[in-house]
């Protein structure tokens, strides 16, 4: 690193001084916090995000600011690596390392010696790019020119803003663009409402026929808005209306959105015993979780269609395609997280698939996921996808060629390959999510109400503690168990004892900052009581906040 380059880091990072004793963290997704204080984080992850453009040999790296499921007054980044991926986590010390250097020179000092242990040359006529996105919260525009300036201080890189995307939407057009195909949102648009119109001419014309209608919480965010472009300019026939939309005044995230939904097991707001017993889904903040619901007869309850009644139904779907195929081409397995319902994976193993457990944050799950030919991953919290080797494309494309046209060996692969363009390769995406959703009910001619009888879940409770120091909660690899504070496992293990099916886990939360309790038993009542009495171990042990 040349003198000049060193003069430029130091003069740009004097802008963004780091707010007194903020500490951070890179988490279960990335940094985020307060949007107030996030701009020297922002700055320097424009600056990590250049060089890891120099190492991939200028590959195109994404940066988006969203803080995706929190509240509007937070804000965060996330970190898209060429394959459309989330960061590699080998760079997340690193980033934790400069988000918390006290002053320029020490920042340059941390750069310096990173630079030379990855052996990233600037300033040698070496180019990098860097694609920026961001969300609907009125912090996005200003954070956004702060990671722009951090880019661009790296000699030759250059920053590229792309406008207000949905995070699933900036990482399918960075996988894009570093495999060399068109990349823009009007391509993001076309490749799946192309692979959804060509899966639902596949249908079956014999079966059931189900009602179109779709009700769409958008949680105020980008996701509602997007949705409407799609059903705008590319699928007019799809009958979604979208509700939450953020332009009546709601406020992102704020008793609406998959979070919300999906944790409090109430309707939304905009939603009540009009839409009782219609198919509804719900967006989080960045749109790049799903959940769907319907309410039930009083009005003020729903069901629950979480991510793992999502990835029962493309497990189910998926199967039903590779069993019509002659010969066991693959190997298709499920990845789901600690939060995954019993009764999910008990139905999956029941269908006789490959089930692994994964830590929470989809960057576990994906490269567990990544190891199948086929492999289904989701989140409780309806995050999740479906990753499709790329060789086993291939085969599926030449074998189609030696079968004859219109057979159910020919429309099974047509629907594989259908799937594996519709459905997003780099990240879960609620809206790719959401059509193929839609097109698999259409297939199977299921209502809502009979999609969710494929099993009956267990009923749960989530609890988030207060505490003063989270990061005191160290888990097992597979979050099941907490190693410390010493001794609160065997405490909660004396409270799962006493119910029938129980189960309960504690983690500190990567994107909160909270300790979750998650309980689950064989009624509500116990899962609330067990759920709470965990909750009450976790502040004897380490102290309200
Ligand atoms: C992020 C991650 C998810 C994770 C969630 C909650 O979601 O992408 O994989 O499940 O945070 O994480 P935690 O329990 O550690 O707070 P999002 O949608 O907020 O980006």
């Amino acid at each position: 690193m040349d003198e000049t380059q060193i003069a430029s880091l130091l003069k740009s990072s004097d802008i963004f001084p780091l707010p007194q004793s903020l500490k951070l963290s890179y988490g279960t997704a990335g940094f985020r916090g307060d949007a107030s204080l996030l701009d020297s984080t922002v700055y320097r992850v424009g600056i990590l995000s250049s060089l890891r453009s120099l190492k991939l040999r200028s590959q195109t790296i994404g940066l988006m600011i969203t803080a995706s499921h929190n509240r509007v007054s937070d804000n965060g980044i996330k970190v898209a690596d060429p394959s459309g991926g989330m960061l590699s986590q080998e760079w997340e010390p690193f980033a934790d390392q400069i988000a918390n250097a006290s002053s320029p020179q020490e920042l340059v000092a941390l750069i310096k010696e990173f630079i030379e242990r990855e052996e990233i040359s600037i300033g040698g006529g070496e180019e990098g790019e860097v694609w920026l996105g961001r969300d609907t919260r009125p912090s996005g525009e200003s954070l956004l020119r702060a990671a722009e300036i951090g880019v661009s201080s790296v000699s030759g890189c250059v920053a590229v803003d792309k406008g207000v995307l949905t995070t699933p939407q900036l990482h399918w057009m960075v996988r894009a663009k570093n495999k060399g195909l068109n990349a823009t949102e009007k391509d993001y648009f076309e490749s799946l409402s192309t692979s959804f119109k060509c899966l639902i001419d596949l249908i079956p014309s014999s079966g059931n026929k189900i009602s179109n209608k779709l009700v769409l919480d958008g949680a105020n965010g980008v996701g509602g808005e997007k949705m409407e472009e799609l059903l705008k300019g590319y699928l007019s026939n799809l009958d979604v209306e979208v509700r939450n939309t953020g332009r009546d005044g709601g406020v992102l995230n704020e008793s609406v959105g998959a979070d919300f939904v999906q944790k409090e097991k109430v309707v939304p707001l905009g939603f009540g015993v009009n839409d009782v017993g219609v198919r509804c889904a719900s967006f989080d903040g960045d749109a790049d979780r799903l959940v769907y619901f319907y309410v039930s007869s009083n009005g003020d309850k729903i069901e629950l269609l979480d991510g793992d009644k999502i990835l029962s139904l493309f497990a189910l779907f998926i199967k039903e395609q590779l069993n019509t195929l002659e010969g066991k081409l693959s190997r298709l397995g499920v990845v789901q997280t600690a939060y995954a319902n019993g009764a999910s994976t008990d139905y999956l193993k029941g269908l006789g698939l490959d089930v692994v457990f994964a830590k929470t944050g989809v960057k576990h799950l994906h490269e567990k996921a990544a190891e199948f030919d086929v492999g289904i991953y989701f989140e409780a919290n309806g995050h999740g996808t479906i990753l499709f080797s790329e060789s086993f494309v291939s085969l599926l494309v030449g074998k189609q060629k030696g079968m004859s046209e219109g057979s159910d060996e020919f429309n099974a692969v047509s629907r594989l390959v259908a799937v594996s363009n519709l459905i997003n390769q780099a990240v879960g995406d609620a809206i790719s999510g959401l059509l193929l959703v839609e097109v698999i009910l259409q297939h199977m001619g299921w209502s809502v109400q009979k999609w969710n009888e494929l099993y009956k879940d267990l009923p749960s409770r989530q609890v988030k503690v207060e505490v003063p120091d989270r990061t005191l909660v160290v888990t097992t690899s597979e979050e099941t168990e907490a190693l410390k504070p010493l001794g609160i496992q065997d405490a909660i293990n004396g409270e799962i004892k006493k119910y029938k099916r129980g189960r309960a886990f504690i983690r500190p939360s990567g994107t909160e900052d909270v300790v979750r309790v998650y309980a689950e038993a064989s009624t509500q009542e116990d899962a609330d009581s067990l759920g709470d009495s965990v909750a009450q171990l976790v502040k004897s042990f380490l102290g309200s906040g």
